[in-house]
This record gives C-alpha cells, sequence and structure tokens, in this order.
C-alpha cells in the first residue's frame, strides 16, 4: 500500500532532528488578546513570584477551543498517536526579574546515557511528552524568551538545574523570538528554559503539555493529584476535545 505522506512532514523531520518546530500565526489578534486577558485574570490578586495557573481549560470557552487548536492539535496527534490526552494546561505570567529560568528538560529525563555514549543517527527516540507555548506577546530578548538548546533532546544528559549550560554538539542555548500568536512546540526531552523578564511588563504565554496516554495526567502544577475535568466542560466538547481531557472510551 502506498504510505502517503504527512502534511507535516517538514515539521515532523525537524521536531525529531532539532527538538522544537515554531508555527507562526495560529492565533488571530482578537484571540490572542482574549487568551492574554483571561491569563491575567487567573493571576488577579497573585503575588508576582506565582509563575503558573491552571487548568486554564475551566476559565471559559476560548481555553477549551484552545486544547485541540487546529494547525497544532493535528500536529501534537502525528507525534504522540490519535489517542494522545492532556497532561496540564497553565497559563504562564512572569514578572521582572522572574523566569523558569533553570534548564530543564520537562518532568523526567527518559533515557540517560552514560557520558561516552552517543544514539545512533539512525535512532529516532520516541515522544512521549509534548509542550506547546502559545506566546501572547511579541517575545524580545528583553520580555524574556524561551530558550532551547538544538537537538539537545538526543543527549540522555541529567541537567544540574543551572542558569548556565553548554553547548550540544556544536549548538548553544538560543532564543526564540516569536510573535505574539506564535506557538512554539517541542519535545519534553529539548534543554529548555524561559529567560528571566528584564522588562517592566509582565509575560503572558499560554503552556499545553499533550502525553502519550499511558502516562499518568498533571492536569495542574498547583494539584498533582488525581484529577477530572468539570462535567459541564466535558458534557459541551467534542469528541476528540473529550479524549484530551481524559474521557477513555477505549479499553486498550
Ligand atoms: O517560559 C518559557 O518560555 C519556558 C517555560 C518552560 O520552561 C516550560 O514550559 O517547561
Amino acid at each position: 500500500m502506498l504510505k502517503t505522506e504527512s502534511v507535516y512532514a517538514e515539521q515532523l523531520e525537524q521536531l525529531h532532528r532539532d527538538g522544537y518546530v515554531v508555527f507562526r500565526n495560529v492565533l488571530t489578534p482578537e484571540k490572542t488578546a482574549a487568551i492574554k486577558e483571561g491569563i491575567a485574570e487567573a493571576f488577579r490578586g497573585k503575588g508576582p513570584e506565582v509563575m503558573l495557573q491552571g487548568p486554564m481549560f475551566e476559565r471559559g470557552e476560548i481555553f477549551e477551543q484552545l486544547v485541540d487548536h487546529p494547525g497544532i492539535i493535528e500536529f501534537i496527534e502525528e507525534v504522540l498517536g490519535s489517542d494522545c490526552q492532556l497532561s496540564s494546561m497553565n497559563g504562564m505570567r512572569t514578572m521582572k526579574h522572574n523566569g523558569v529560568s533553570k534548564w530543564h528538560v520537562d518532568e523526567a529525563l527518559f533515557f540517560p546515557l552514560p557520558d561516552d555514549v552517543e544514539l545512533d543517527p539512525r535512532i529516532q527516540m520516541p515522544v512521549y511528552l509534548m509542550n506547546a507555548l502559545y506566546y501572547l506577546d511579541d517575545i524580545t530578548e528583553e520580555l524574556g524568551p524561551t530558550q532551547v538548546v538544538t537537538g539537545s533532546h538526543r543527549a540522555g544528559k541529567h541537567l544540574q538545574f543551572s542558569e548556565e549550560i553548554g553547548d550540544y554538539k556544536g549548538h548553544g542555548p538560543m532564543s526564540i523570538l516569536a510573535n505574539a500568536g506564535d506557538c512554539l512546540v517541542f519535545n519534553s526531552q529539548l534543554w529548555h528554559r524561559g529567560a528571566p523578564n528584564l522588562s517592566d511588563a509582565p509575560r503572558y504565554v499560554q503552556q499545553i503539555i499533550y502525553r502519550k496516554k499511558f502516562i499518568v495526567p498533571h492536569m495542574s502544577h498547583d494539584v498533582n493529584s488525581v484529577y477530572k475535568p468539570p462535567v459541564h466542560i466535558v458534557e459541551r466538547a467534542n469528541a476528540r476535545r473529550q479524549r484530551l481531557l481524559g474521557v477513555n472510551r477505549q479499553i486498550f
């Protein structure tokens, strides 16, 4: 049987090679502004040190729609499988001098390698968790860009949670200078961080983490426990969104 090439062939190649892909202009200016306002509202009354609030799909339909945002969700499903689900959906706000600024991979290092061992380039590592960051501001060096080390999802190295990091195969830390409405999608194993916000303005980002179905959901960084989305949100969701929210009609 002829295998049809994915419409995401180029992005899939980039994701597996570099560890990340930037999708440009995926949100309209109106949606971007509404999401930013919704996140600002979620942080109302919180101190400047608070950086995450969630789960954001509980905060209105504009956030529910983002769970299965067209153009992004199809790509996520190609990588994680058509039965993938949401792991967490946090709004981020970083105020002056703040940021998730220690270099890390999300959750855990899945495939550690000894220092003198490298992955054979023919091996394509499975992807278990993917992070989608929707930018709600034009991201400058001053506002604190997401920074990544290209290809480092294949390094298999434990990071020391420091604010400095070395190169990986000739690639040093690189800032993703995106615009409001763009979305960065990356393999959770990529070395990354949010550089500190040096400006006087708050920086808003919508983060959505997706997981392969067999991985336990996180849903909120505040309540790292068994979580069920509110019934009215599940009831009005389409079938795909219900699945992403953890409704499981499949036994195996
Ligand atoms: O704030 C950022 O740009 C990066 C956030 C981050 O490190 C993460 O989502 O794991």
